[in-house]
């Protein structure tokens, strides 16, 4: 496996804040650039329920500094780092985060439905393997490499990706970055990387620029599942990074049957659902007409 070298943002990314009632914008932003980014999409206040449960799960497995608030996720210093590629570690911790309700009632929230609802301009149907990464410091070759969604996710290529930080995510903490207008380039070739989904690209002509940013709890950033895409390094040496990522696809287009299964799929939904006060958010899928991808060939486990 290769480590890529780590992008390096040129640029802050376009900001589509100002057209959020505007879905017709909304759609020339996505077109032209390949994401559509939006402060402030999501409160704070439930970004920091979700954060607080992932946190209380961290403390429980030792991997955050007991000398600190468990909401600011300093990193227990003695312990790690793991990463989700590669470490025995940390299966177990993620799929306990995995059983959290407020993980994944958080990407049903109407704000978020409805940016998806607006830039598919048909109704959306959310995917129910939602995605958290927990990012170490001091592992800084295990950042998630340059690649393209579409070889994880399968189904339609119009599906696209939310991905926002679970609280404030400065530079240094390691925030998403997007290369502007690669969604235009088609399906790239892939090499086996180093790194979250462990495939990545090598764009060596493109001219495009490589946009991040210092995220702020709330903000999100949507792309297409063509749009090349990274992690930055996590350097601050101390805090672990903590992020989502909700995919969703337009109802009428394919979808993949793995996207409709757990992430890692290591655990059940059953296993899930135990526990869980509402049932309003379990197997919502389930009642709505899917269009499944018929390729089934590449059913992923990993992303
Ligand atoms: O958070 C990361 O490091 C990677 C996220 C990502 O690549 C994705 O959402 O597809």
């Amino acid at each position: 496996m290769q480590i890529l070298p780590s992008p390096v943002a040129s640029a802050a990314p376009c900001d589509s804040t100002s057209h959020i009632e505007n879905p017709i914008r909304l759609r020339e932003d996505l077109e032209e650039r390949g994401y559509v980014f939006v402060r402030g999409l999501l409160p704070e206040a439930l970004l920091r329920e979700v954060r607080a449960d992932i946190a209380n799960v961290l403390a429980r497995a030792g991997w955050l500094d007991p000398r600190f608030d468990p909401l600011e996720a300093r990193a227990n210093p003695g312990v790690g780092p793991f990463v989700e590629s590669v470490s025995p570690e940390y299966a177990p911790v993620y799929d306990r985060i995995l059983h959290l309700e407020s993980f994944h009632s958080l990407p049903h929230h109407p704000r978020l439905v409805r940016l998806f609802r607006d830039l598919f301009d048909e109704e959306p149907l959310l995917h129910p393997r939602h995605i958290a990464r927990i990012v170490f410091p001091n592992a800084t070759e295990e950042t998630t490499p340059p690649h393209q969604d579409y070889i994880h996710i399968r189904g339609s290529k119009n599906t696209l990706t939310a991905w926002f930080p679970l609280g404030d995510c400065p530079r240094d903490l390691g925030g998403l970055m997007a290369l502007e207008g690669s969604h235009h380039l088609g399906l790239l070739p892939f090499v086996e990387a180093r790194g979250a989904g462990n495939k990545g690209i090598v764009i060596k002509d493109f001219k495009g620029r490589w946009v991040g940013t210092d995220y702020r709890a709330g903000d999100v950033m949507v792309f297409n599942s063509l749009t090349v895409h990274s992690g930055s390094p996590n350097q601050t040496g101390n805090c672990l990074r903590l992020s989502m990522d909700v995919r969703a696809t337009p109802l009428s287009e394919p979808v993949h049957p793995s996207s409709l299964l757990p992430h890692m799929q290591r655990v059940t939904w059953e296993q899930i659902y135990s526990g869980w006060k509402s049932a309003s958010n379990q197997r919502y899928w389930e009642k709505l007409n899917l269009v499944l991808a018929e390729d089934e060939r590449t059913a992923v486990k990993g992303y």
